[in-house]
């Protein structure tokens, strides 16, 4: 089999979890990674113990030993980034969300179908096992029709204002911040379990810390801020705060919180969905266990066990029972997918289908422009756009 060979561009904080991916896999080859600076990227690589450092990502591209291109730079350069990967002929594997607007989305989407390459955008939730059986099991009808698709993505790194990140300059992080940064994996996971799109929003966005001391480098996510250096006060437009209600097109009614700013929720990402005789609920913090409602007999709860799985979800557990797996086995599960995709050709047939690709980027850049509409309007219901084909 030959060997691929990657590269990375964009040595930030999700850097190290693709570079750990791809060695768990054991079989691609890491070539070298690009960052803002020659200087930057020989620190970091260093750091990251990776061989070789780009002045930049033109000279990655350049280069042929690199077939597969991670793109994990901030939003405001994935547009810029991905094309050229694509027009290089690498196949593409994006941070999400894809890009800053639902626009460049569908740029980058037509580009990457025209171009015949794997194009993957990284809602690694998706990489659960317990995820992939929830799907299964709606899918198979064991919950009946889903008639409620509810939940939350709530974390607590930007509570404080003398916290400050990039993702809340709309000019680098994109329109909106927290619902794309965090509330994009939640729309993206409850459409890829029900098999049900979100067809209308009506959304409540806030900003709850209007003032921000900034510092002159931009904090990584989960990261503490110095404080010893020098601050600046920074005016806050993009939202840390969402509530939204929504439609499927199954006739599902939905509900959703998105909040960066709430004290003791560290990545506390939660899906409900209740069908007419059965329910299902996932829990990102307890990624073992799969809780299953009934009305007329005991309630259960499924451990994640190859044993016990539907064999569309059986590949994403590795371990028995009792040996817990967690957010860096779903993310491993997720490139482990891509790169399988690329030895197939990257053709639209030979797709892993837990797999998110750009056309689902492009839909989730939809869902949440729809979401900023219905606000801006005063709070009234959206429909999401269809997507340009
Ligand atoms: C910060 O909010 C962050 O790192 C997101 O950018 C990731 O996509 C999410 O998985 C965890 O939180």
């Amino acid at each position: 089999m030959k060997k691929l060979g990657m590269g990375l561009v964009g040595p930030g904080f999700i850097a190290a979890h693709h570079l750990d991916a791809v060695r768990r896999l054991g079989n691609v080859d890491i070539v070298g990674i690009a960052g803002s600076s020659l200087e930057s990227a020989s620190k970091r690589a260093r750091e990251l113990g990776v061989g070789h450092a780009y002045a930049s990502y033109r000279d990655l591209l350049a280069d042929p030993a690199i077939h597969v291109v991670h793109n994990t730079t901030p939003n405001h350069l994935h547009r810029e980034v991905s094309l050229a990967a694509l027009r290089a002929g690498k196949h593409v594997i994006s941070d999400k969300p894809l890009a800053s607007s639902a626009e460049e989305s569908r740029e980058l989407f037509e580009a990457a179908r025209d171009a015949g390459l794997a194009n993957v955008v990284t809602f690694n939730y998706r990489g659960h096992a317990l995820i992939q059986q929830a799907r299964s099991m709606i899918a198979k009808g064991k919950l009946g029709a889903p008639v409620f698709v509810h939940g939350r993505y709530l974390q607590d790194w930007l509570t404080d204002e003398s916290t400050y990140t990039w993702r809340l300059d709309p000019k680098l992080g994109g329109a909106s911040s927290a619902l794309g940064d965090i509330g994009s994996h939640w729309c993206d996971l409850a459409e890829h379990v029900t098999g049900s799109r979100i067809t209308a929003v009506l959304a409540d966005l806030h900003t709850v810390v209007p003032v921000r001391q900034a510092p002159a480098s931009s904090a990584k996510a989960f990261a503490k801020q110095d404080r010893s250096v020098q601050q600046r006060a920074v005016k806050i437009t993009s939202e840390d705060l969402a509530s939204v209600l929504l439609r499927f097109e199954n006739g599902a009614r939905g509900c959703l919180v998105v909040g960066q700013v709430l004290p003791g929720h560290k990545n506390d990402l939660r899906l409900e969905v209740n069908g007419r005789t059965a329910s299902v609920a996932w829990q990102q913090e307890q990624p073992n266990q799969l809780w299953l409602g009934h009305h007329a007999q005991a309630n259960t709860v499924l451990e994640r066990d190859p044993a016990r799985l539907d064999p569309a979800a059986r590949g994403y557990a590795h371990l028995p029972a009792g040996h817990p797996e967690a957010w860096s086995d779903a993310f491993r599960n997720l490139i482990a997918d891509a790169y399988t995709w690329i030895r197939r050709g990257g053709t639209p047939e030979t797709r892993p289908a837990a797999l998110p690709t750009f056309a689902d980027g492009y839909r989730n850049s939809l869902v949440i422009d729809a979401m900023l509409r219905s606000h801006a309007a005063g709070g009234v219901w959206q429909n999401v756009d269809e997507p340009i084909a």
